[in-house]
């Protein structure tokens, strides 16, 4: 910057001067005029408006000016890069619609064009609907809770209070694990037969209270026909805390048939015996289709519910206190409730699927109709 000394005249500054003051906002203008792209633009601005540009330089000599001669050049400046701010301005919008336009035109998508015909895919229909089992426990503050399907034969039987000797433990068409024990049935490990075995697991992890939702694969050595597979899915749930009662497992079991089969679902219990629980239920729901209307009317039958009025679900019950006990709970302090059912089953009557075999047989004709539901 200039500074006032006695052999200079600072109102005769060269920059400064009127026609030199035009000229170069004059320059400028053109240059912005001419610019035929963004890019240009910006290149436009750094030389006529940023801080190296004559303008720019001008507006500094200004204030080693004498204050009677400071107005005039100060005006005369700061009009000159108004007007190229203005111009800058005008022009970026002028651009900018141009280029708006341009990518219009440019990056149109013809909507009338045959559509990517590869198949996007989606989740087998059982995996959703065990989902949807476990955010209705998740929601209620429920914990989701896995173990293994090679499962030792202590948590699969013995713990779950079916004994070496139990009748029971002969139900359950067991597929043993070779090499553990030498083979065959003396070995301790087995492809596990339900999903109460995670049950125990959680027990002995957590202490009470304790409420697990916990789904999985199961195998028994049924022979696979329409309503038997081998390798099926069943969802369990297990709750502990003091004070629970029958009334707790009811209130929970119509919640559930509730979230997945809409308002007003029932459900009703059946004695049963499960040597894990006592009392044991089988739990039997309203026919979510007919709703007990086609009970003794012929003139409107029911396939759901085969005109009963209820379908099975699955078994439950109150925790055995000796299942308790196996795994380090007072039976004193707690109670417990556990239930559990199979989700093929469950899928074929919520869809009216007649044979479990579609279920698994992996052909796309079936899964498609389920839908993109993640
Ligand atoms: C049990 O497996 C018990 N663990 C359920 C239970 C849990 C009772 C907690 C009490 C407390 P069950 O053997 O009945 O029970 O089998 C439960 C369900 O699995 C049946 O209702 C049925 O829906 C399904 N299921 C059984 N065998 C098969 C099979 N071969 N194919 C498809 N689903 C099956």
């Amino acid at each position: 910057m200039s500074a006032p000394n006695k052999s200079y005249d600072p109102v005769e500054v060269e920059a400064l001067k009127p026609e030199e003051i035009d000229r170069v906002r004059n320059e400028a203008l053109a240059a912005i005029a001419a610019a035929d792209s963004l890019d240009a633009l910006r290149e436009v601005k750094v030389a006529h408006a940023g801080d190296r540009s004559p303008l720019a330089l001008a507006n500094r000599e200004i204030g080693a000016l004498p204050p009677h001669a400071k107005a005039d050049a100060g005006k005369r400046v700061g009009q000159a890069r108004g007007a190229v701010s203005k111009a800058l301005a005008a022009r970026q919008r002028e651009l900018e619609a141009e280029r708006d336009e341009r990518v219009l035109v440019e990056e149109a998508v013809d909507v009338t064009l045959p559509h990517d015909r590869v198949p996007a895919g989606a989740r087998h229909p059982l995996t959703t609907l065990s989902e949807r089992i476990e955010d209705i426990f998740v929601a209620m503050g429920y914990e989701v809770a896995e173990g293994p399907e090679v499962e030792a034969e202590w948590f699969n039987f013995d713990a779950l209070n079916l004994g070496p000797d139990h009748p029971a433990r002969s139900t359950h068409d067991t597929f043993f694990v070779e090499g553990a024990k030498g083979g065959s049935a003396d070995a301790d490990l087995v492809l596990r037969t339900h999903t109460s075995p995670v049950q125990i697991r959680s027990m002995l992890d957590r202490e009470p209270p304790i409420y697990v939702v916990c789904p999985g694969r199961v195998y028994r050595t049924d022979e696979l026909d329409a309503t038997h597979t081998p390798v099926f899915s069943q969802v369990e749930l297990l709750a502990v805390d003091e004070g629970l009662t029958m009334a707790d497992l009811k209130g929970t079991l119509d919640h559930m048939v509730q979230s997945l089969f809409g308002e007003g679902m029932r459900t009703r219990l059946r004695p049963d015996y499960f040597p894990f629980t006592e009392p044991s239920a089988e739990m039997d729901m309203v026919c979510f289709r007919c709703r007990g209307e086609s009970v003794g009317n012929p003139d409107r039958p029911c396939r759901t519910c085969s005109s009963e009025g209820w379908i099975e679900l699955g078994g439950c019950g109150m925790v055995n206190p000796r299942v308790l006990v196996a795994c380090g709970i007072d039976p004193a302090r707690y109670s417990g409730f556990a239930f559990g059912f199979g989700i093929e089953r469950m899928l074929m009557f919520r869809h009216n699927v007649e044979d479990i075999r579609d279920m698994i047989e992996g052909d796309v004709r079936f899964t498609r109709p389920f839908g993109m539901e993640i």
